[in-house]
């Protein structure tokens, strides 16, 4: 096996029966390099992969030291058309364009780069190096089609706005679509309507009152999005609030999920977000194991009830891999209990669980105002007891517990109402000295007077993403246990809280591989 870096997705999309996925891959090296490319990968299920060869490499001026991230628009008559970066002769980032040879291969194997490429570079007071990643264009009502470009100014991170009549030229307009007050250079922004009231996804150009508008941007190695209108007219989006870059914005992940990018399926009607999961081990083990980086399972992405945040979900099509299924209904977890959740693979599973928290009214309480949860996870790990937490998981244990992750909540009785904290503790996950280990951590909004804690993990060896709170609340880690083989691995519930939790339902079922290129695949060990 050669060595292989895999980052941000890039171009998703669902044509011709297919679903496709292009990502920013280095085909010379493990790690990051000077000559990225588009790989190209398609599924009929997004779970099973096929890899097809390179969708775009560097080959022109416009494009000689990279191709970097960028993304699909399907015109009317179903033509799909990529928009990307290019790192050019002089290392200026420009946008290009490319197009399918043949539509009516469902594979669109050959991609052909346009003539008159670049069709955007770096405006006037736009540094070469900070124009970069076109989003998905979404058609105006008056017919034109609008494109946003992340970059920044004087150090406010910005979506530059480029409207068009035919998809090739292409004018800046006067004003960016959203300046930040509060962040830095924005890579691969993201811009889409939510329904107001639906958990259906709809196309990127839809414009009414039943929608919502996200804008995401990824900075300090983080996805923050904000919800707020589109106003088309004024072309500006009005955002409910800012991005702040702190803990007080919301993320699609509280862990390792970077350089995101959701698409429209019009075939399930929804809305499909992808992100790139980073390594937590050294550049040295990189190139050692051959490979870094990991696509997430990919996630459906809806408007809350509430309206104040976006729920996620991974996409039904995992349960397809469901396999042996084991289930709990009912149980008391005491305190300091430790109990062994058998019957499953543990280094590879999908596992459920609700929990009840019945002793509420003795909790601590908390005033969350300043408070950076990830810090408060820190420094309350999963062997801190509490009250009423910590209650979760210990993933990919060892059989004395000396490497574990632990995925757990802690409830606190906050001014007004309680609050619930979720943690991924990696501070026991290897005995490995030289990786990552930092603790991450988030609030769930949720009453836990009205409905239960809710935790769903996808464990499968070296990567544990998890829904809290019925996708409310997500964080996704990477770990290298060393002395928990495949068999040797273990999943445990537990409880540290003082007071008593209840198990009141729990599915758990050990995962199959996915199947890519028609073989088993090889498992994320590092
Ligand atoms: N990765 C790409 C850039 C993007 C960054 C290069 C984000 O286009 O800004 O591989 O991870």
């Amino acid at each position: 096996m050669g060595a292989f870096d895999y980052t941000d997705p890039n171009g998703p999309m669902y044509y011709g029966g297919v679903y496709h996925l292009f990502y920013q891959y280095n085909p010379y090296g493990a790690v990051f390099g000077n000559r990225m490319i588009w790989a190209h990968s398609i599924s009929y299920d997004l779970i099973n992969w096929i890899h097809l060869n390179h969708a775009i490499e560097p080959t022109d001026p416009f494009d000689i030291n990279s191709c970097w991230s960028g993304s699909v628009t399907i015109l009317p008559g179903n033509r799909p058309v990529i928009l990307y970066t290019g790192l050019d002769a002089n290392n200026n980032q420009v946008q290009n364009l490319a197009t399918p040879k043949n539509l009516s291969d469902p594979f669109l194997r050959e991609w052909v780069k346009f003539s008159k490429n670049p069709i955007m570079t770096p405006p006037n007071g736009i540094k070469g190096n900070e124009f970069r990643d076109p989003t998905t264009a979404w058609k105006g009502l008056d017919g034109k089609w609008r494109v946003i470009i992340g970059s920044e100014l004087n150090n406010h991170g910005m979506a530059i706005l480029y409207r068009s009549e035919d998809f090739v030229s292409w004018t800046k307009y006067q004003h960016p679509l959203y300046i930040s007050e509060e962040t830095g250079m924005w890579e691969c922004p993201d811009f889409y309507p939510v329904s107001i009231n639906s958990t259906n996804g709809v196309d990127t150009s839809v414009q009414n009152p039943s929608v919502k508008h996200v804008m995401k941007a990824s900075f300090n190695s983080h996805d923050y999005y904000v919800l707020g209108n589109y106003d088309s007219e004024m072309e500006r989006f009005i955002s409910e609030s800012d991005f702040t870059g702190t803990s007080l914005d919301l993320r699609y992940d509280y862990g390792k999920f970077y350089a995101s990018k959701t698409f429209f399926d019009n075939v399930k009607n929804r809305r499909i977000l992808w992100g790139w999961v980073n390594e937590s081990d050294s550049t040295e083990d990189d190139i050692e194991k051959g490979w870094s980086g990991l696509q997430s399972i990919p996630r459906q992405v809806w408007l809350d009830e509430s309206g104040k945040q976006l729920l996620q979900w991974p996409v039904e099509e995992i349960e397809t891999l469901r396999d042996n299924q084991v289930s709990i209904h009912g149980k008391k977890l005491l305190s300091g209990a430790v109990f062994e959740l058998s019957g499953i693979t543990a280094a590879q599973a999908d596992v459920e669980v609700f929990f009840e928290v019945p002793e509420l009214e003795e909790v601590e309480f908390m005033d969350p105002t300043g408070v950076d949860p990830q810090l408060l996870c820190g420094k309350e790990n999963a062997s801190s007891n509490g009250k009423l937490g910590p209650f979760g998981l210990l993933t990919l244990a060892s059989k004395d517990l000396t490497e574990q992750t632990a995925i757990f909540f802690r409830v606190f009785r906050g001014p007004s109402r309680y609050i619930v904290l979720m943690c991924s503790d990696q501070s026991r996950s290897s005995l490995r000295k030289e990786v990552d280990k930092t603790t991450f951590g988030a609030f769930v909004d949720i009453d836990p007077c009205l409905e239960k804690i809710s935790l769903r993990s996808l464990i499968d060896h070296s990567i544990v993403e998890s829904y809290g709170g019925e996708g409310r609340t997500c964080i996704t880690t990477r770990v290298y246990p060393m002395l928990a083989s495949d068999e040797g691995m273990h999943l445990y519930l537990f409880n540290n809280g003082t007071s008593s939790v209840i198990i009141s339902r729990l599915n758990a079922w050990s995962m199959k591989r996915a199947k890519i290129n028609g073989k088993e695949s090889l498992r994320y060990r590092a």
